[in-house]
């Protein structure tokens, strides 16, 4: 074990006004690093239908999102499905379709997997046709025999797989001769190195370097052929698998496999400094709220995303310190955080606010788009403070 982040609620768990009194699931959030595979990883895993089948968070309630997608969608088709005839694309997790929604714009057929049924009725609203299930290797094995996909996409969604053995084995039938799979990850390089501890939670099994994907991939005949850096959710990896000698591989992975040897990602000490610093954090961000309670400034949270309850929860974070979050997404909005309890309100909320009031960007991977999208809050005197990697005040 490399870090223990307490007994926590799931992160996307909110809660009803009625359910503020129940007492709340809690499971214990401990971080293990493997000295075989090098997979860092959850063992306490929390049942995912209990995670997913009814599912709060949505691609299109943030716009850098979905202009990420929209980007990608064109580069990926430009780059693979281009000229093809009738290329069919297949997206693991897809959600409420957002990014399906772009691959359609292009012209290409398309079928979405999600498992939370609220999601999925969403898309399939929208004329994304999705079937509301887990993707696994007999889903694979069900839509190959119709036909193979050209390409599939899980855009961070492998993460979230217990079974990785099993979804590589659904891939590999599912891709056939010529498809591509192609799925984005947080990259534990980032987590390691912007302290974002905060992105550790139940949902996230697995927290991955390339070297245990490549080694993955290797058992099932597939192969890494490229990886591309992006910088959204805190900094990911794009990976691009194929059939092993469809593709010659990029010098990128290898660029990648020797700068995480560099980085020393096989060696136990980088976790244990890490966890360090973890500890130091939490100080370090009570400090300078009870500096900014002691100088009667009111303090709300803006966004509320998964890993800022994890932040929350951590660094004991509740109404004594934070009177409100603000989220642009409508169905967390009128709930409460989990195990924190703070009420959650749309974005109207801080039209009023400036001076005297500081915003705690729980949504700190939006940093530059929320900041610029709140000019008018800042020019009224209002400040962010920015917890991660170490809390300022902008
Ligand atoms: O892996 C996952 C990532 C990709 O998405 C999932 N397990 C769950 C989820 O994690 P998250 O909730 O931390 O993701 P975000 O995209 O960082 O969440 C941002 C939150 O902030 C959303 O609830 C939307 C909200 N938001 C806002 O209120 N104002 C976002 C923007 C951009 C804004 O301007």
């Amino acid at each position: 074990m490399v870090l223990d982040l307490g007994e926590q609620p799931p992160a996307n768990s909110f809660i009803d006004q009625s359910e503020l009194n129940s007492t709340e699931p809690k499971f214990p959030l401990r971080l293990f690093w493997c000295p075989n595979c090098f997979l860092v990883q959850l063992l306490d895993i929390v049942d995912k239908e209990y995670l997913f089948k009814n599912y709060l968070y949505m691609t299109s309630a943030s716009k850098p999102i979905v202009e990420h997608f929209t980007k990608y969608a064109k580069e990926i088709y430009e780059e693979f499905l281009q000229g093809k005839d009738d290329p069919f694309v297949v997206e693991i997790g897809s959600n409420d379709g957002s990014l399906l929604a772009e691959f359609k714009k292009l012209g290409t057929s398309i079928l979405g997997i999600e498992p939370a049924t609220n999601l999925a009725k969403l898309a399939n609203q929208s004329n994304i046709t999705t079937t509301n299930t887990f993707f696994s290797s007999k889903v694979g094995k069900e839509i190959a025999k119709s036909r193979n996909a050209s390409l599939v996409v899980a855009n961070n969604v492998i993460g979230h797989v217990e079974d990785l053995q099993d979804l590589m084995e659904g891939i590999k039938i599912l891709i056939g001769e010529n498809g591509v799979f192609i799925f984005e990850v947080p990259y534990l390089v980032d987590l390691i190195k912007k302290l974002e501890f905060d992105t550790i939670y139940h949902e996230h099994l697995s927290y991955f370097s390339l070297l245990p994907i490549v080694n993955l991939t290797n058992r099932y005949g597939l192969e890494v052929f490229n990886v591309r850096k992006q910088s959204v959710h805190g900094g990911t990896i794009r990976v691009f698998i194929s059939q092993k000698n469809n593709f010659k591989a990029k010098d990128s992975v290898k660029h990648f496999l020797d700068e995480e040897q560099r980085f020393g990602l096989s060696d136990i000490e980088i976790y244990r400094i890490f966890s360090v610093k973890v500890a130091e954090f939490k100080r370090k961000l009570k400090t300078e709220l009870e500096i900014i309670k002691k100088e009667n400034k009111s303090i709300f949270g803006y966004g509320a995303p998964a890993k800022g309850n994890v932040l929350l929860n951590y660094c004991d974070i509740d109404t004594s310190f934070l009177d409100y979050v603000i989220d642009t997404t409508p169905l967390k909005q009128g709930k409460y955080t989990p195990g924190t309890h703070i009420p959650i309100f749309p974005p109207e909320k801080i039209l009023d606010k400036g001076a005297g009031h500081i915003a705690l960007l729980l949504a700190w991977n939006y940093e530059s788009e929320i900041l610029e999208k709140e000019k008018q809050f800042r020019e009224k005197g209002g400040k962010f403070l920015i917890p991660i990697p170490t809390p300022i005040i902008k």
